[in-house]
C-alpha cells in the first residue's frame, strides 16, 4: 500500500545501472542507464519509446565514435590516397539499426533494451528518417559510403546539412499531393558530431580583378560561415569507419555593425538572416532543373567549404602541391558539385601562386565526373548574368578554360561551327548560360554513367561531340549497386536468416556472389517452404502497417504488385494505373464464375511529386480516385486492390520491397539511367517487371530472361516513334482499343469530373512523349504473363524467385565502389 509499482522493466537492472552503483550488470545496459540518467535528465518513471531510442543510440554513438577516431588516425598516419565523394545529397533513412548490425551488437543491445522494458522493434521505430536527399541519386551516395567503410576503402563523403529534408507527402481528400515541411532537426540528432571548431569563410559576390598571367584577386563581397557536422559511417564487421562531412551554414558576423552604425538595422539583420537561409533546405526536385539562385549559393558554399577542407587536409602531409593528385581524387556526384572545377582552379592559382597550365593539370587529375540522367530538363545551365553577381571571379577562370578550349576544338575540328557551339561552356542562345556538364567533362579525367545502356546514350548523344574529341576511353560505366546490408540483412530479417541458415555463414554479406549457392536448392521442397514462409511473413507486416495507417484490410495471399519511386512521367506510373483500370473493367464484365479464376491482386504506389511539378500530381491525384471507386466496388472485393501510400521514405521501402511478388520498372526506353529500386526487389526475390531500359537489363542478364517479365519498345525506336506522334499521328483508337476505352473509362466521371483529368489524357491522346500508346498492348501482355506464371505452378514461381535472389552478386555496391577505387581514383584499402 501506498508503494508504487515499478514502472518499466527490471528495477534490478535498472537501480544496478545506475551512477555509482557497483554491479555485474552488462556494460551495455549500464552505458543505456547512463544516458537515460545523466544525458536526457530522465528515469525509468518518465521514459518512453522516443527515449529509450535516444539512449540507445546515444549509447552506440560511443563505439562508433572510438572507430572512427581509430580509423582516421590511421589514414592520417599512414597518409594513403584518399577519394571524396561531393553529393549534395545522402538519402540516409534511420541509422540505429543499420549501425547495430554493422557493429554486429543487435542481439546484444536488444538484450539490454528488453531488460529495461522495452522492446527494440518500437525503439528501433522512433527514430526519424534522415531524409536529405530526394531518391536514386541520394540514396546511391547512401548505399557507396557504407561499402566504402566495408570494404575499408578511405573514402569521406562531403554533403549540406538541410534544416528541412524531403518535405512530407499528405493527401488531401480529394486526392491531391500536399506537402509539409520535415524538420528533422527538431529532436536532436545523436548521429552528428558538431565541429564547431571547423569553420571555413566562403565569400559571395563582391568583385574580382584580373593581374598577370591569368591570376586574380577576389575581394569585398559577403562572406558566410561554414560550420562542420561529421557523422560516423560503419563498415560491416570491420573497425573501418569513415565520415560524411556534412556543411552548415552560419552568417560571418552576427550582424553587419556598418549598417547598424548607418542606422539601418533591419538591413543588418537581413544579411545574417540570407547566410543563414543557405542550408535551409533540400530542393525537392528529381532529374528536373529549377535554376534557383539559392540553389547555386548552396552548390558555391558547400564546393568552396569542402576544397578548403581537402586542401588543409592534403597541406598537413606536408608534400608539394604537385602531388596533390597522387593524394586525393575528387568524385562529382552529377554536375552539382561542378563549381569544385573552378574552385579548385583559383585556389591553386590565385592563392597557391601555383602557373595556369600547371594547376589545370593539378585539376584535371583530381577531378572525376558521373552522369546520372540523359534528360534534357535535368541539365544545369546556370545564367551568366548570376554568375557576375555571385562568383564574378569563377566567371573570369570559365571564360579563360573557354578559350583555351575551343581553340584546341577548333584545331582539331576545323571549320564546325556548329560542334564548337555545342561543346563550348557558354550557351549564347536564350540568354548566355553557363553549361555545367560542358564544364564538368573538361575538368575531369574520367566520366562515367551508371549502367551499361545509360554510359552507351551518354558516348552517343549528350557527350558525343567530348567523345569525338577526348576519345573513348575518357567515358566509362561503372553500373549502380545497393548494399545488401540495408536491402536484405536489414530489411528482410527472415530472408536473411534463411540464406545464412542455408550457406552455413554471414560471408554472403560481404561477398554477394556467394548467394549463387542458394541455386542448389532451387528444387528443394523442404527449401520451397521456408522460402515462400518468409516471403508470406513480409507481406503479412506489410498488411498490418497498410491496416494501421490506412484502415485499410489487405489479404497478404493476393499477389502484391509494387511501384514505388518518385512519380514523373518518363516512370510512368500513368501507364501502370491506366493498367489497373483495364484490369478493372475486365474484371467487372466478367461473370462471377470467371471471377473467382482471376488471380486476385493487391497494387501498391508510392512516391513523391516534385511540389511544382504539375502533371506528375495530376498522376497521383488520379491513382488515389481510382483506388477509392476500385477498392469499393463489391464487384472486385478481393480480387483486386489498388492504394497509394502516402510518404514515400527509405524506410516505408524497407517495409515494402521484401514484401513484393513483382515489382514495376516501366520507364520509356532509355529515359531511366540505371534504377536502383529494380536491383532492391529481386535481390528480396520479387520478380521484375519492366522495360528494356537502365540496370533493367542488366538485371535480365544476370538472373535469366525467363525470369523477368519485360515489354514495350525498344530504346533505338522511340526517336522515331516520337517524330510519328507529332507528324503522322495515328489515333489511339487505333493503335490500341484497349487503352482507347480506357482513356474513354477516365473521361466519362467516374473517378472524378473529366476536366480534371483532361490534361493528362490529353498527353496520351496528342503527343504521347512517352509512348504510352504504342507499348500499351505490350503491357498488357506482359501482365497476362504474369498472371500465368504465379498462378499456373507456384512451384515454379518460388523457383525463379530463388534463382533471382541468388543470381544478384553482381549488384552490390561493394562491386560497384571497388570498381571505383581501382578503375578511377587509385585507391587502396586501409586495414585499421
Ligand atoms: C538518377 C536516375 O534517374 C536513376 O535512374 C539512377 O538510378 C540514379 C542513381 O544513379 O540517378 N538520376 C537523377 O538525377 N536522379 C536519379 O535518381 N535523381
Amino acid at each position: 500500500q501506498g508503494q508504487e509499482k515499478w514502472p518499466k522493466g527490471d528495477e534490478a537492472t535498472w537501480k544496478a545501472g545506475l551512477r555509482g552503483v557497483d554491479s555485474d550488470v552488462p556494460e551495455i545496459t549500464k552505458n543505456i542507464v547512463h544516458h537515460v540518467q545523466t544525458t536526457l535528465a530522465r528515469q525509468a518513471y518518465n521514459i518512453d519509446d522516443m527515449g529509450a531510442y535516444q539512449a540507445t543510440a546515444l549509447a552506440v554513438r560511443e563505439d562508433l565514435i572510438v572507430n572512427w577516431n581509430e580509423t582516421q588516425l590511421t589514414y592520417t598516419k599512414k597518409s594513403p590516397k584518399r577519394a571524396y565523394y561531393l553529393s549534395l545529397e545522402f538519402l540516409m533513412g534511420r541509422t540505429l539499426d543499420n549501425a547495430l548490425l554493422n557493429l554486429g551488437m543487435k542481439d546484444k543491445f536488444s538484450e539490454g533494451v528488453n531488460k529495461l522494458g522495452f522492446n527494440m522493434e518500437d525503439v528501433l521505430h522512433s527514430e526519424r528518417d534522415a531524409a536529405l536527399g530526394n531518391g536514386g541519386l541520394g540514396r546511391l551516395a547512401a548505399c557507396y559510403v557504407d561499402s566504402s567503410a566495408t570494404c575499408e576503402l578511405p573514402v569521406w563523403g562531403y554533403g549540406l546539412r538541410y534544416q528541412y529534408g524531403m518535405f512530407q507527402q499528405l493527401i488531401a481528400p480529394d486526392g491531391s499531393q500536399l506537402e509539409a515541411p520535415d524538420p528533422w532537426l527538431d529532436n536532436s540528432n545523436p548521429w552528428e558530431i558538431p565541429r564547431l571548431d571547423v569553420t571555413v569563410d566562403v565569400r559571395f559576390g563582391g568583385h574580382a580583378e584580373k593581374l598577370e598571367g591569368n591570376r586574380g584577386i577576389w575581394s569585398g563581397g559577403q562572406e558566410v560561415l561554414a560550420i562542420a557536422y561529421d557523422c560516423p559511417i560503419p563498415g560491416s564487421d570491420t573497425k573501418s569507419t569513415n565520415n560524411i562531412r556534412f556543411w552548415s551554414a552560419r552568417p560571418r558576423r552576427g550582424f553587419d555593425l556598418q549598417s547598424f552604425n548607418a542606422g539601418n538595422y533591419e538591413r543588418a539583420v537581413e544579411t545574417s538572416n540570407s547566410a543563414a537561409n543557405i542550408t535551409n533546405v533540400l530542393y525537392p526536385n528529381d532529374n528536373h532543373y529549377a535554376g534557383k539562385t539559392l540553389r547555386l549559393q548552396q552548390q558555391y558554399f558547400w564546393c568552396a567549404a569542402s576544397l578548403s577542407d581537402i586542401m588543409r587536409r592534403f597541406k598537413n602531409t606536408g608534400k608539394d602541391i604537385s602531388e596533390f593528385p597522387n593524394l586525393v581524387a575528387i568524385q562529382l556526384n552529377d554536375t552539382h558539385p561542378t563549381l569544385a572545377i573552378p574552385e579548385l582552379m583559383r585556389i591553386l592559382v590565385d592563392e597557391e601562386d601555383v602557373e595556369w597550365n600547371a594547376a589545370w593539370d593539378i585539376v584535371t587529375r583530381t577531378f572525376s565526373y558521373t552522369n546520372h540522367t540523359v534528360l534534357p530538363e535535368a541539365l544545369e545551365k546556370w545564367p551568366v548574368q548570376i554568375f557576375e553577381q555571385l562568383l564574378p571571379r569563377h566567371l573570369q577562370i570559365i571564360y579563360d578554360l573557354n578559350w583555351t578550349f575551343l581553340q584546341a576544338v577548333a584545331k582539331k575540328f576545323p571549320n564546325d561551327v556548329a560542334k564548337m557551339e555545342r561543346m563550348s561552356l557558354i550557351e549564347e542562345a536564350n540568354g548566355r548560360q553557363i553549361r555545367m556538364a560542358n564544364l564538368a567533362v573538361l575538368g575531369s579525367f574520367k566520366v562515367n554513367g551508371v549502367a551499361e545502356l545509360h554510359s552507351e546514350l551518354v558516348r552517343t548523344t549528350i557527350l558525343k561531340d567530348f567523345v569525338d574529341f577526348y576519345g573513348i576511353s575518357k567515358f566509362a560505366n561503372v553500373t549502380n549497386g545497393i548494399t545488401p546490408r540495408r536491402w536484405l540483412d536489414q530489411c528482410n530479417p527472415s530472408l536473411s536468416a534463411l540464406i545464412t541458415e542455408t550457406l552455413g555463414s554471414r560471408a554472403w554479406l560481404k561477398d554477394l556472389y556467394l548467394l549463387k549457392g542458394l541455386l542448389k536448392y532451387e528444387d528443394d521442397v523442404a527449401f520451397h517452404k521456408k522460402w515462400a514462409a518468409s516471403k508470406a511473413n513480409n507481406k503479412q507486416r506489410l498488411a498490418a502497417y497498410i491496416k494501421s495507417t490506412l484502415g485499410v484490410t489487405v489479404d497478404p495471399r493476393a499477389m502484391f504488385v509494387i511501384q514505388v519511386k518518385r512519380i514523373h512521367e518518363y516512370k510512368r506510373q500513368s501507364l501502370n494505373i491506366l493498367g489497373v483500370i483495364h484490369r478493372y473493367l475486365t474484371i467487372k464484365a466478367m461473370t462471377p464464375e470467371e471471377r473467382a479464376k482471376v488471380n486476385p491482386r493487391v497494387v501498391l504506389f508510392a512516391g513523391k511529386a516534385a511540389p511544382g511539378y504539375w502533371m506528375a500530381k495530376l498522376i497521383i491525384r488520379l491513382i488515389v480516385n481510382v483506388g477509392k471507386v476500385i477498392n469499393s466496388d463489391p464487384d472486385v472485393k478481393g480480387v483486386l486492390t489498388v492504394l497509394f501510400l502516402p510518404d514515400y521514405s527509405v524506410s516505408l521501402a524497407e517495409l515494402l520491397i521484401p514484401a513484393s511478388d513483382i515489382s514495376e520498372h516501366i520507364s520509356t526506353a532509355g529515359t531511366e539511367a540505371s534504377g536502383t529500386s529494380n536491383m532492391k526487389f529481386c535481390l528480396n526475390g520479387g520478380l521484375l517487371l519492366g522495360t528494356v531500359d537502365g540496370a533493367n537489363i542488366e538485371i535480365a542478364e544476370e538472373v535469366g530472361e525467363d525470369n523477368v517479365f519485360f515489354f514495350g519498345h525498344l530504346t533505338p525506336a522511340v526517336e522515331e516513334l516520337r517524330y510519328n506522334h507529332r507528324y503522322n499521328p495515328i489515333p489511339v483508337q487505333e493503335k490500341s482499343p484497349a487503352l482507347a476505352a480506357v482513356l474513354d473509362n477516365v473521361m466519362s466521371g467516374c473517378y472524378g469530373e473529366a476536366s480534371i483529368w483532361e490534361p493528362f489524357i490529353n498527353t496520351v491522346r496528342q503527343g504521347d512523349y512517352y509512348l504510352i500508346s504504342d507499348d500499351f498492348d505490350s503491357y498488357l501482355n506482359a501482365q497476362a504473363m504474369v498472371d500465368e506464371a504465379y498462378t499456373k505452378d507456384p512451384k515454379e514461381w518460388i523457383k525463379k524467385s530463388i534463382n533471382t535472389t541468388a543470381r544478384m552478386g553482381k549488384f552490390s555496391s561493394d562491386r560497384a565502389i571497388m570498381t571505383y577505387a581501382e578503375e578511377i581514383w587509385n585507391i587502396e584499402p586501409v586495414k585499421i
